[in-house]
């Protein structure tokens, strides 16, 4: 069943689907279901490229793939679900919504004939699937779906763009301005069914970046600032891993740029400077004005159209500085449109993680295999879990955190949460401000409890920052060395956790080991402080807001006893449902 070289996730994913679809053997609709998606595991990753109306989704592909595929208008708005993927030949099919499949005859593609068969209705055809011999789309497709609130998905409801949505791996989302009913949306797909079991990574664009503002050079930094402004917002960060600026028109003109383009660039840049500013005065004066003869009028427009003002105004920069030949031009402009950056982001947020975007995918399709058609045997499916073990060293919290954005994981033993200790003071093994966000993000059923929150971690002795020196240190080897927490620190690592756990919307439980956080804790060890744990626990239990959700216990023990333990594990069985 795996393959050589397979990495673990993808393996267990094809077994997943696999046994899965053993299940059924009688539907041959699931089962036929389930093995595309089984096929998929081989086929590039897909990535969808949403947002609203006009707000540059078919540009930006275009600019993705370097070569002008998808049809680009200020008017008619795409209203069909549009898959752009690798083939050996040109081909167009054609889906209905009755599930048959149709293909155009064509020998090449051009947007005039995909456009032509975007103007069919929603009813009509579900969606179009281009195949082009792109090198552009052997890692990724691109998926177009019609605009967010144009009448297509207004028609068919979320629901239809959901459905696609669920199909891909990773979202693309285009807005022109970061506004509230975008926001709205995204949380509306995370908040679906489905997408809270397994929540997508999205990287949110803000696109048309060169029309901020008044749209002059100032427009790409100040969408920088924009774009940095709800990278640090909490709700955006909440559903996006990433925000960032881009001219799809410029990417796209770059990409596809002609010697034809360059000579008139160049052209240009030769004016006498005068005649130049008078010219980039305005677009209306760039496109209209009667002279120079020398650049018509109607090569201006032409220009003026795929690049935009902004491209015009960087091209004719990069000349001026000395760019002195079409690729040296063209790479240029493609750092001014920042496709490099958005392209980056893609390789590093999706291609470099894409195993675990396609284990998220095959799990949210066994999910809602299961959903549809249940079957007592594959409910176990769902039911069984291989325990992941992560250290609690930084780096342990943190990965943990990133299977759990991932929706790979079903719920959370948190025992030791040790890594807040050395945020708070300031030692070595700190999973940074973010612990315990993902759990809030995704709601997935969390268990925690206070282990080794007696200590904060350094390395060795001489290491430790001077401002200690006083405090209870235990060496627990020449490279270790471990620091009782205060009653102070006690406090504060209570309410860091207390308000992390107040934003979590899935169950909780946080247990409190009354006779010890840690064995050094124990009667009789060197970290035994009972004061200091109860101004944790106290702090705990009255700045939790509890509910029959969210509960904070105490159990008479020590964490290491057997009897915390099976309190552990009653508490574990009680989030699962
Ligand atoms: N100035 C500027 N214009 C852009 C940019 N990207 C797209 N446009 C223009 O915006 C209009 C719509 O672009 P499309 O790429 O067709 O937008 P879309 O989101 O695919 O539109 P629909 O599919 O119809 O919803 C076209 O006139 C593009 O030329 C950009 O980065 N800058
Ligand atoms: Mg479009």
């Amino acid at each position: 069943m795996s393959r050589p070289g397979e990495s673990s996730l993808l393996e267990r994913s094809r077994a997943l689907l696999i046994r899965a679809m053993t299940f059924y053997r009688d539907d041959p609709r699931t089962a036929g279901w389930l093995r595309g998606r089984l096929e998929r595991l081989d086929q590039p990753l897909r990535i969808a490229v949403s947002g609203k109306v006009k707000s540059g989704k078919s540009t930006l592909i275009n600019a993705l793939v370097g070569q002008h595929l998808a049809p680009t208008d200020a008017q008619e708005s795409t209203q069909v679900n549009t898959f752009y993927q690798y083939g050996p030949e040109p081909r167009i099919t054609v889906h209905t919504p009755h599930g048959s499949t149709q293909n155009v005859p064509v020998t090449t593609l051009d947007p005039a004939t995909i456009r032509d068969l975007q103007r069919w209705r929603p009813d009509e055809v579900a969606r179009l699937v281009i195949e082009a011999p792109v090198p552009g789309l052997q890692a990724i497709s691109l998926i177009e779906t019609p605009g967010v609130s144009s009448s297509a998905v207004q028609e068919t409801g979320r629901s239809a763009l959901a459905q696609i949505l669920s199909e891909a791996d990773a979202v693309l989302y285009l807005t022109r301005y970061p506004q509230q009913t975008d926001v709205q949306f995204l949380q509306s797909v995370h908040e679906l069914q489905i997408a809270r079991s397994a929540p997508i990574n999205t990287i949110v664009a803000f696109s048309r970046a060169d029309e901020t503002g008044n749209g002059g050079s100032g427009a790409v930094p100040s969408a920088e600032k924009i774009s940095q402004r709800y990278r640090d917002d909490p709700t955006v960060r909440s559903f996006a891993q990433y925000v960032i600026p881009v001219v799809g028109l410029l990417g796209q003109a770059a990409a596809t740029m002609t010697d034809d383009d360059f000579n008139t660039l160049v052209a240009l840049r030769r004016l006498p400077e005068k005649t130049l500013e008078a010219l980039l005065l305005s677009a209306d004066r760039f496109a209209n004005s009667t002279t120079p003869e020398s650049v018509p009028a109607s090569v201006r427009q032409g220009l003026l159209d795929r690049f935009g003002r902004y491209g015009v105004a960087q091209a004719l920069t990069a000349l001026g500085e000395g760019v002195s030949d079409p690729k040296k031009l063209s790479a240029a402009l493609l750092e001014a449109s920042r496709l490099n950056d958005l392209q980056e982001a893609v390789y590093q947020q999706f291609i470099e993680r894409q195993d675990a975007l396609r284990a998220r995918s095959a799990l949210l399709a066994v999910d809602m295999a299961l959903r549809a058609n249940p079957r007592p045997g594959v409910q176990q499916l769902r039911g069984e879990f291989d325990p992941l073990v992560f250290h609690a060293t930084g780096t342990g919290g943190r990965a943990m955190e990133k299977l759990v954005d991932d929706g790979l994981i079903a719920a959370v033993l948190d025992i030791t949460t040790t890594e807040v200790c050395d945020l708070i003071a300031g030692g070595v093994m700190s999973a940074g401000e973010q612990r315990l966000d993902a759990i809030a993000r995704t709601g997935v059923p969390y268990v925690g409890s206070c282990g080794a929150l007696d200590m904060v971690n350094f390395g060795a002795l001489d290491t430790v920052p001077a401002r200690y020196r006083d405090r209870t240190f235990y060496e627990h080897n020449p490279q270790v060395t471990l620091m009782r927490t205060t009653t102070d620190e006690c406090r504060r690592i209570g309410e860091f956790l207390a308000a992390k756990l107040n934003a979590c919307p899935g169950p909780v439980r946080f247990l409190l080991p009354e006779g010890g956080v840690s064995l050094l804790d124990a009667p009789g060890r060197p970290f035994h402080d009972p004061a200091a744990d109860e101004v944790l626990f106290e702090t705990l239990e009255g700045e939790v807001r509890q509910n029959a959700d969210r509960q904070v216990l105490r159990v008479p023990h020590n964490i290491n006893d057997d009897r915390f333990v099976a309190a552990l594990l009653r508490a574990f069985r009680d989030v699962r449902g």
